[in-house]
This record gives C-alpha cells, sequence and structure tokens, in this order.
C-alpha cells in the first residue's frame, strides 16, 4: 500500500455515510488517503496533534468533516498549512446549515474550502485536483473525468430532444 495523501477525518463515524462519498472519488482515481475519527471538542489534544503531523507525515491535503457545531475543519486549519477541505455534515436539525456556517465563515488568514452540505464527493474530487496540479498524469485523467461529464450530459439533452 502507497502512503496515504489525503487524510479525511470526520468528527464521529456517525458522519461516515456522508464521508465515505470523499473516499469513493479518491479511489476512482487512485489516490491513497486514510480514515480516522479526530473529534474537535471530544478528543482535541489528538485533533492539535493530527493537524500539527499531517504535512511531516506526508500528506498533501485533509478532508474534515463535522455536523452541528462543526468546528473541526477550522480547528485543523489553524494548525495546518496544508489546504483543509471541509464537508458540513448534515445532522437531523436545522438541515445542516449550523454545520455549513460552522465551517464556512473562517476569519481571515486561516481558510477553509467549503463544499456544499453533504457534499463529500465534491470534497475528495477537490483533493484530487489539489493533487494534480503538480501531478500531470493525474490532471489528465481529471481532464477525461470532466471530458466523461460533459459526455453524460450532453447525451441527457439528446434524449429530451429525441
Ligand atoms: C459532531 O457531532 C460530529 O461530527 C457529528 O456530526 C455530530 C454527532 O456526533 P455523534 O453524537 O453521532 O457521535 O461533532
Amino acid at each position: 500500500m502507497s502512503s496515504p495523501l489525503i487524510g479525511i477525518v470526520m468528527g464521529s463515524d456517525s458522519d461516515w455515510p456522508v464521508m465515505e462519498a470523499a473516499a469513493g472519488a479518491l479511489d476512482e482515481f487512485e489516490i491513497p488517503y486514510e480514515v480516522d475519527v479526530v473529534s474537535a471538542h471530544r478528543m482535541p489534544h489528538e485533533m492539535i496533534a493530527y493537524g500539527e503531523n499531517a504535512a511531516g507525515r506526508g500528506l498533501k491535503a485533509i478532508i474534515a468533516g463535522a455536523g452541528g457545531a462543526a468546528h473541526l475543519p477550522g480547528m485543523l486549519a489553524s494548525v495546518t498549512p496544508l489546504p483543509v477541505i471541509g464537508v458540513p455534515v448534515p445532522l437531523k436539525y436545522l438541515d445542516g446549515m449550523d454545520s455549513l456556517l460552522s465551517i464556512v465563515q473562517m476569519p481571515a488568514g486561516v481558510p477553509v474550502a467549503t463544499v456544499s452540505v453533504g457534499g463529500a464527493r465534491n470534497a475528495g474530487l477537490l483533493a484530487a485536483r489539489i493533487l494534480a496540479s503538480a501531478d500531470p498524469d493525474l490532471l489528465a485523467r481529471m481532464a477525461d473525468f470532466q471530458k466523461e461529464l460533459n459526455d453524460q450530459a450532453t447525451e441527457k439533452g439528446k434524449r429530451l430532444r429525441a
């Protein structure tokens, strides 16, 4: 197994049904990743250590998902120089707006690239694009993937017009 390039972390294993789509996208591009639960509130010391050690361990980006008072992506971004992609996980109440606002409203200087509520697949694809910017083979495969999306959308239009 290759060393992981992307860290996928979440506040609880209850986030996994949403977050597994990020892993699925990375699988499609054969990008090695690791998965863990690193709760900002329930295990703050481990969370800080994860962020502080991530770059030194060879990770290139972190995908962090959390729901409700979703402080995990922002706190990780505050202790790592790596790009952090935040996934707002929708919980039972408030339709994920609490998660979204907790993640997206970062102070200047501490960026988190926030995807849509439940948008873990896009988080995986964004991580792949970050790696692709320095990897011509991966960049070409990303361009092929986009061409495939284009073809599929074109085909749908053709079927409607027929
Ligand atoms: C957040 O609390 C987690 O990210 C999760 O979305 C939510 C609920 O966690 P559990 O009570 O299901 O462990 O920190």
